[in-house]
């Protein structure tokens, strides 16, 4: 971008400078100068069914590309994109939403602007809530400053952050970037670094059973490598969670499996709980992460490291982050003998699926299947629901290939997460593995997925309603909820009937395990296509997972 800069072409040549190359979202009037210079860029626009639908493919966008952005209008667009953000920034995602606002002069004067809910501050002040850092462009004179520093905050603290872009300002001129955008990275206190990472060498030195867990700080900063250093210099087993899952390789003979305190297997529960010197990094004790609390840790033989701080016992030290503390104990720590880094528990490999004839699916075999259809290439996304109880088993080999909004759990979020992992990663495939009562939530970003053509496999399981909440509480109607033909759709959103082998999407129904065993075989033989499962279980099976935290869950209203 050459000549004179405007606060829109001066926000442009910033996100590409961070990575950006698509911006999702839906246009509005406040928003279509900024929009019309986005034609002009480089960067690619992807337009949404709705806001909600953008925020999520963002976020998928950003869990792999470092970070996203999306474009939404005032009022209808931002507070539409909010659950997104709110998600964003339970779970650590960074991504810059841009909301279009009315002119300047328009709120100077209070007038009674389309869009507009009792004040022009009120997007403003809701943002700031869920964002690490927001600003309101008023001034093209300190734009630049404003925006420098909000993306700068937001990759600094893997968080979501805000920018108010009133109409009249777009185009306003503003000065040149000074250099490249400067992201300040956190910094460790050097005494506090020191002090803490002897005081852990040595309590892991000493060890008899160590094990490192390893949480999903680590995934969200990066960090699954020095992580994996530590954990071979070392020689500790080592567990992960399901925030967690695979942020060190699951096929790693250091590692014992998925820890979710009641709701684990017993021999990986066993294991992280009777260890002498439970080294936690970046583990992030949810109720998810722990089987709804039903963990059993003593806090007095545990290094707890995340957030900015270490503790020791009872000796807390304070910014010291994450990434230092790891390379600074990989330096400290001592090998251990062959038989401390072999655990006895180990992961289970994965199986070959061989489909039973004539017999009608389960969710246990529909898990089976899916798992053994895997591989390298795909990026799995697993929704609330009896699918990210199950996938806890899935193998898993790269940090990338698994992606779960474990913590703040909204359902519908990984069929529009799908758009943006597929345009993040476009030498892979996002595999969805979504429930019924999720899909009808986002449905529509399919015909977004086949505009753009994405080709993700799309796996829905008709159970008949929401069967998590039938199983964890009672069988009430409010779990019912329509039952569609889902694997129609495809033919709606793409604008006529579909015919085999000519057109960029196969949509297919299976109720046997055959038939299940056959669209596997047709979704990766058909690398390049759009392949959309309808998988009925009218049977209301559950998988292991859920029957397991079925349990934790009694066990936890017993305890109340
Ligand atoms: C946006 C949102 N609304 C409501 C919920 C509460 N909720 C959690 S799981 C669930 C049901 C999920 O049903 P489905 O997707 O069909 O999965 P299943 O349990 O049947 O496998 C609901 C409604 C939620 N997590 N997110
Ligand atoms: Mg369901």
């Amino acid at each position: 971008m050459n000549g004179q800069y405007t606060v829109s072409t001066y926000l442009l040549q910033r996100l590409q400078e961070i990575g950006i190359k698509h911006l999702f979202g839906v246009p509005g009037d406040y928003n279509l100068d900024f929009l019309d210079d986005v034609m002009e860029s480089s960067i690619k626009w992807v337009g949404n069914c709705n806001e909600l639908n953008a925020g999520y493919a963002t976020d998928g966008y950003a869990r792999l590309n470092g970070i996203g952005a999306a474009v939404v209008t005032y009022g209808v667009g931002g507070f539409s994109i909010i659950n997104a953000v709110a998600g964003a920034y339970a779970e650590h995602v960074p991504m810059i939403i841009i909301n279009g606002a009315p002119p300047a002069r328009r709120r100077e004067a209070g007038a009674m602007v389309h869009h507009l809910v009792s004040n022009y501050y009120l997007q403003f002040d809701i943002f700031k809530k869920i964002t690490i850092d927001a600003t309101l462009l008023v001034d093209p004179v300190t734009a630049p400053e404003e925006i420098d520093r909000v993306i700068s905050n937001c990759l600094a603290h893997k968080l979501p952050g805000y920018i108010e872009l009133p109409a009249d300002i777009t185009h306003a001129p503003c000065h040149a970037p000074v250099g490249s955008l400067i992201v300040q990275p956190l910094i460790s206190n050097t005494d506090s670094l020191d002090e803490c990472t002897k005081e852990a060498a040595g309590l892991l030195n000493k060890s008899a059973n160590p094990l490192i867990l390893a949480g999903v700080e680590l995934l969200r900063f990066g960090l699954g490598k020095e992580a994996l250093q530590l954990i071979e210099t070392s020689e500790v087993t080592f567990a992960t969670m399901l925030s967690s899952k695979s942020v060190v390789p699951e096929l790693h003979p250091q590692f014992t499996g998925i820890y979710q305190g009641g709701w684990s297997k017993e021999a990986v529960r066993l294991q992280v709980e009777n260890s002498d010197c439970l080294l936690s990094l970046g583990a992030l004790m949810t109720d998810t992460d722990t089987g709804l609390f039903s963990i059993n840790l003593d806090t007095r033989r545990m290094i707890t490291v995340g957030g900015g701080q270490v503790r020791i016992g009872n000796h807390i030290y304070d910014q010291v982050h994450l990434g230092d503390f790891i390379r600074e104990l990989t330096l400290l720590a001592e090998p251990r003998s062959y038989l401390a880094s072999h655990p006895a528990v180990s992961f289970s490999p994965r199986q070959n699926f061989v489909a039973e004839p004539s017999c009608e699916l389960t969710a246990p075999r529909l898990y089976e299947c899916i798992n053994s259809y895997l591989d390298d290439q795909m990026i799995l996304l697993s929704e609330p629901g009896d699918s990210f109880c199950a996938t806890p088993e899935f193998n898993i080999e790269e940090a990338e290939n698994f992606i779960v909004q474990a913590y703040y759990c909204s359902i519908g979020f990984c069929t529009p997460a799908a758009l943006g992992v597929a345009l993040a990663r476009p030498a892979k495939r996002p595999v969805v593995l979504t429930g019924d009562g999720a899909f009808q939530m986002t449905a529509q970003e399919v015909s977004t997925l086949i505009r753009e053509h994405c080709p993700a496999v799309i796996i829905i399981i008709n159970n008949d309603g929401y069967l998590i909440e039938r199983r964890l509480h009672k069988d009430g109607m409010y779990n019912d909820i329509q039952n569609w033909q889902y694997s129609k759709l495809p033919d709606v959103f793409c604008n006529g009937p579909l015919v085999a082998g000519t057109k960029f999407v196969a949509s297919i129904k299976v109720t046997t395990e055959e038939e299940l065993e056959l669209a596997m075989k047709v979704a990766v033989a058909e690398k390049d296509k759009l392949v959309f499962i309808e998988v009925s279980l009218q049977n209301r099976t559950c998988s292991k997972g859920l029957e397991r935290l079925g349990n934790s869950y009694k066990m936890s209203l017993q305890k109340q």
